[in-house]
């Protein structure tokens, strides 16, 4: 997998590989990241980056040429990536929009700061615009290392053999259930005791039984795109029903 980077602040960028799992894969070749710095392509003295927008008012722009001819030299290098722009307007990011870029092989973010970047530009080069929440932060630099995180762990070989067994259990699209480890008792609490004892098939549909309760309490909208079998609607109306009895599922 190939990232492509446009971004005033490379040295922050990179260090989305020098730890744990996407650390890991890049020592292993499995990813290639390159930063591309628009400060590099600016042609006056002080090095320019910013500009001020038309119709006035407080903070500034990306400076469209830097921008353009950063963009053309990521260009000449990688053709076929698709050009993602990171701004506050774009859509939310979604699992599977991140599984649909590890099968094209190659993916180019934008990282804005200041107030963002002109409107020609997005409409000419970017292909998509995405947002990774309905919260601020200061520039695009960390929702692309977000991004670069979570395809990286979709590259086939990236996880170890535990955490890709994981990937591919029932629970997905669902909350995970509770974990517990020990001691057997904590601070007055105990581990459910059907954990101890270690009936396996007890041990699972507890599990899927907890996902789907705590989903259901949680993000009662991931709910509604999962069609629940028979024996899955059975446990969460289980679920339920000892929540509305007791006030709380233990
Ligand atoms: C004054 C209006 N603000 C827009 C909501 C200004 C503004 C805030 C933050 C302009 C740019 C930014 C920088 N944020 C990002 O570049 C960004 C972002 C985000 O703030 N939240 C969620 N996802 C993203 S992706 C890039």
């Amino acid at each position: 997998m190939r990232f492509d980077v446009i971004t005033l602040f490379p040295e922050l960028v990179e260090q989305v590989i020098s730890c744990g799992v996407v650390g890991r894969a890049a020592d292993q070749d499995l990813l290639q990241l390159n930063c591309w710095n628009p400060r590099q392509y600016t042609l006056d003295r002080h090095r320019t980056v910013d500009d001020r927008p038309y119709g006035g008012g407080p903070g500034m722009l990306m400076k469209v040429q830097p921008l353009q001819d950063a963009i053309r030299a990521v260009r000449q290098q990688n053709k076929q990536g698709r050009l993602i722009y990171l701004s506050p307007q774009g859509i939310p990011v979604k699992q599977a929009m991140l599984a649909r870029q590890v099968d094209e092989g190659s993916i180019i973010f934008l990282c804005g700061r200041y107030e963002g970047v002109d409107e020609r530009l997005i409409r000419q080069e970017v292909d998509e615009e995405w947002s990774i929440g309905d919260y601020v932060i200061s520039g695009g630099e960390l929702a692309a290392m977000v991004c670069i995180d979570a395809i990286t762990r979709l590259i086939p070989g990236a996880l170890g053999h535990d955490q890709s067994a994981q990937q591919d259990s029932f629970s997905e699209g669902l909350l995970d259930c509770p974990h517990y480890t020990r001691p057997e008792e904590f601070q007055g609490c105990k581990v459910p005791e059907l954990l101890v004892k270690g009936n396996h098939q007890q041990i699972e549909d507890w599990r899927e039984q907890q996902a789907l309760g705590r989903t259901w309490q949680r993000r009662p909208d991931l709910l509604e795109h999962i069609v629940l079998d028979d024996r899955r609607q059975a446990l969460l109306d289980e679920y339920i029903d000892e929540f509305k009895k007791t006030g709380q599922k233990t």
